[in-house]
């Protein structure tokens, strides 16, 4: 029996590789460890806690109804940010405004993290898989002061490390620091993630494909040309693709990942800047599909090049296995020449 690696452990040795880490992304790392088994206890229980099931009421920035469960994964990621010393702000899909936290250890906190505390809520009523997603960034604005919205708004290119938990059939962390992508599931008889997906590379070529295909009339006509090529006999298998969408992006992405496939949610008729957010869904996901080999692209861009310009800004989001996303590139490209 092979030695268990636990996720602390792995992030310790994984910090040994930096010369000049000081260990504050290792405890940082850490703290969304620790928060993310508290969410991952609350999810467990939402079928049966009658407080926490249902909608807050509170409609967010995004006009959603907020779950209750939402704001539980909100409020317990934020303490751990703000209590831990390493985070000095926030911005999070729950919270309008970014948030800088206002005491002297967090002032001097060397990251800002923003993050959607659970992806896909909607789904949580139907017991159907959701996730926590994360992006770290170095502060830009002089330590010892509180963090600015510039803080908040840069690049995803820029990403120190980024992440996400899928609380599925078993709760699992993947997370890169831009040296590859490694997985990790709670073993809830000792509440240890242990390492269960070293060194993950998504496959580059699949015959999966997911989009919500109710919007198949109102987006770019090259994705309507690209689904009808996956449903086709004169794709690349010659035979049709297998549709798999599930509508909780932290699970169409997590199952790319491994089996691969793509992910396409682009701009649409009555989401004209598209519907996934940027800073917290977007970017994050394109970190870790790039280091482990696949792509992440709007209809016209790679999503880690894009500059922010205000915190829940949108984009179209094409993301998975490499050959797929340049199929669609190709056909959106071929669609544009023809104007
Ligand atoms: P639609 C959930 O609200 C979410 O942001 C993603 O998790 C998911 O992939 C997408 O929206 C589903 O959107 O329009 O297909 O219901």
């Amino acid at each position: 029996m092979s030695k268990i690696i636990t996720l602390h452990e792995f992030i310790m040795d994984s910090q040994a590789e930096f010369p000049f880490a000081s260990g504050e992304l290792s405890r940082l790392l850490n703290d969304i460890v620790v928060a993310s088994k508290v969410v991952s206890r609350d999810v467990r229980r939402a079928g049966l806690t009658e407080d926490i099931l249902g909608a807050q009421g509170e409609i967010n920035i995004q006009g959603e109804e907020q779950q209750k469960l939402d704001v539980v994964a909100d409020k317990a990621f934020i303490k751990m940010f703000e209590t831990g010393g390493e985070v000095c702000g926030i911005a999070s899909e729950e919270n309008d405004d970014f948030v800088a936290f206002e005491s002297e250890i967090s002032k001097f906190g060397k990251y800002v993290v923003l993050f959607d505390p659970l992806d896909g809520s909607s789904n949580i009523d139907v017991n159907v898989s959701i996730g926590t997603i994360f992006s770290i960034y170095r502060r830009v604005s002089e330590a010892g002061t509180l963090a600015t919205m510039k803080d908040m708004l840069q690049p995803g290119n820029k990403q120190v490390a980024a992440g996400y938990i899928l609380y599925g059939s078993s709760t699992m962390l993947v997370y890169t620091t831009g040296h590859g992508v490694n997985g990790f599931t709670l073993d809830p008889s000792i509440g240890e993630y242990c390492l269960s997906h070293p060194n993950m590379r998504m496959p580059e070529k699949s015959r999966l494909y997911g989009m919500n295909e109710g919007n198949i009339e109102i987006c770019h006509p090259g994705i309507k040309d690209y689904v009808q090529y996956c449903q086709s006999f004169e794709n690349d298998f010659e035979t049709p693709y297998s549709g798999r969408y599930i509508g909780s992006l932290v699970a169409d992405f997590h199952r790319n990942l491994i089996k691969g496939g793509i992910y396409i949610y682009p701009k649409t008729k009555t989401a004209p800047k598209g519907k996934l957010r940027l800073l917290y869904e977007c970017n994050p996901l394109a970190f870790i599909a790039e280091q482990a080999g696949g792509l992440a692209v709007t209809e016209k861009e790679r999503v880690l090049d894009i500059i922010p310009h205000t915190l829940h800004q949108r984009c179209g989001y094409i993301t998975g296995s490499k050959n797929q996303v340049e199929k669609v590139q190709e056909l959106i490209a071929k669609r544009d020449s023809e104007i």
